[in-house]
C-alpha cells in the first residue's frame, strides 16, 4: 500500500503529479487556510506532509498525528516547525536550501534599490496626478553605487547579496554574523566582518538576512535603530518579528533612519497599520523567492524530500537527521 500524505496547500499541478505516482495524496488545491484544529484533523492517518512557512507543526500537533513520520517544508525557513519536539517525536524535518538563493538575493537587492531610490513614493506620487513639474530635488533619494552595505545574517542568500554589491556596484561590503566567514568565503564576497555596533552605525544600506529564532525577535528595535545613520536605509527580507516594525515605523516618521523596505511582518499577513500610511516605505507581500522556476524548483525538492524519505528512506535536505532511529 501507498504511504498517505497532506499536501497543505495549493502547489504546481506537476508537483501533485509527480506525487501521486507514490502516495496516496490528499491535496488542498482550493487553498483553504486550516485552523490547527483542522490541520490535525487533515493529518489523521498520514504518514507524511507537504507544508509552507504557514503551517505551524507544534509539540500539540506532533501529539495528535502520531502516523507523521516526515514534515517537508517548501520553504528554506523553518521557525514554523518546532524542530526540538518533532526530533523527540521521530518526526523528521526538511527545507528547501540552496534553489531559492540567487532569486532571494536578486529580490533583496532589488528591494534595497527601491528603497533607496525611492521608487515606491514616487510612483504613488505619479499615480496620484501630482506630478506636474520637474524640480531639482525632487524625489532624491540616497546613492547605491560606492556606498556601504551591510547585511545581518551572512549565510547563502546574504552571501550572494554581498556579491552582487561588491562586484556589481562597488559597495564596500561590511557584515555581521554569528560566526564569522573564512578568509576565502570572505574575499569570494567582498565582504569584511564587522560588529553588530559598527554594522549599525557604518552601514548606508543594511539588508537583514538571518533566520528566525526566538533569540532574534526583534533583532532590530528602538535602540538599534538610533544608532543607524538618519540616511540609512533598512531592507527585511528574514522574517517578520526580526525587526520590531512599531519601533521601525516611528523610526520612520520621526527621521531616525531614511526609508525601509519590507517583504516580511511580524504577524504576516497583517501589516502594522502604521507602516501602511508612512511614505518612505517599501511593502511587498513575502515575494522574496516569487519566481515560477524557482517556486517550482521548491515544490520539486520538498516533493522529493517526501519520495527520498517515505520511499527510499533517505531524505534529500534533512534538518534533524538525529530524528530517525538507526
Ligand atoms: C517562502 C521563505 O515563500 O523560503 C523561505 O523561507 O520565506 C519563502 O521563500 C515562504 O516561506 C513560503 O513557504
Amino acid at each position: 500500500m501507498k504511504p498517505s500524505i497532506l499536501v497543505a496547500r495549493a502547489v504546481f499541478p506537476e508537483v501533485l503529479s509527480q506525487l501521486a505516482q507514490h502516495f496516496e495524496v490528499t491535496s488542498n488545491q482550493d487553498d483553504v487556510l486550516w485552523t490547527p484544529a483542522q490541520l490535525i484533523q487533515q493529518l489523521q492517518g498520514k504518514q507524511g506532509a507537504f507544508t509552507t512557512g504557514s503551517e505551524r507543526i507544534s509539540q500539540a500537533v506532533l501529539a495528535a498525528c502520531p502516523d507523521l513520520k516526515i514534515c517537508a517544508n517548501m520553504a528554506v525557513g523553518f521557525n514554523n516547525f518546532e524542530l526540538d519536539a518533532m526530533t523527540a517525536a521521530g518526526v523528521l524535518a526538511t527545507n528547501t536550501p540552496d534553489v531559492l538563493t540567487e532569486t532571494t538575493a536578486d529580490f533583496g537587492f532589488a528591494l534595497m534599490m527601491a528603497t533607496a531610490r525611492r521608487m515606491a513614493e514616487s510612483e504613488h506620487f505619479l499615480r496620484a496626478g501630482l506630478w506636474n513639474r520637474w524640480r531639482y530635488d525632487m524625489f532624491a533619494g540616497s546613492e547605491v553605487h560606492g556606498s556601504t552595505l551591510g547585511i545581518l545574517g551572512m549565510g547563502r542568500i546574504g552571501q550572494a547579496i554581498a556579491k552582487r554589491g561588491a562586484h556589481g556596484f562597488g559597495m564596500k561590503v561590511i557584515y555581521h554574523n554569528r560566526s564569522r566567514l573564512d578568509a576565502p568565503t570572505e574575499a569570494a564576497c567582498g565582504a569584511a566582518y564587522v560588529s553588530k555596533s559598527e554594522l549599525l552605525q557604518q552601514a548606508d544600506h543594511l539588508i537583514l538576512v538571518l533566520p528566525y529564532s526566538p533569540e532574534a525577535h526583534h533583532t532590530i528595535g528602538a535602540a538599534e535603530l538610533a544608532q543607524m545613520k538618519p540616511t540609512a536605509t533598512l531592507v527585511n527580507i528574514a522574517r517578520g518579528g526580526i525587526v520590531d516594525d512599531a519601533a521601525l515605523a516611528a523610526a520612520l516618521n520621526h527621521g531616525i533612519i531614511a526609508a525601509a523596505g519590507l517583504d516580511v511582518f511580524e504577524g504576516e499577513p497583517k501589516v502594522h497599520p502604521d507602516l501602511l500610511t508612512v511614505p518612505n516605505v517599501v511593502l511587498t507581500p513575502h515575494i522574496a523567492s516569487a519566481t515560477m522556476s524557482t517556486r517550482l524548483a521548491m515544490a520539486q525538492l520538498a516533493a522529493n524530500n517526501l519520495i527520498g524519505y517515505l520511499v527510499h528512506g533517505k531524505p534529500l535536505t534533512p534538518l534533524n537527521p538525529q530524528a530517525v532511529k538507526a
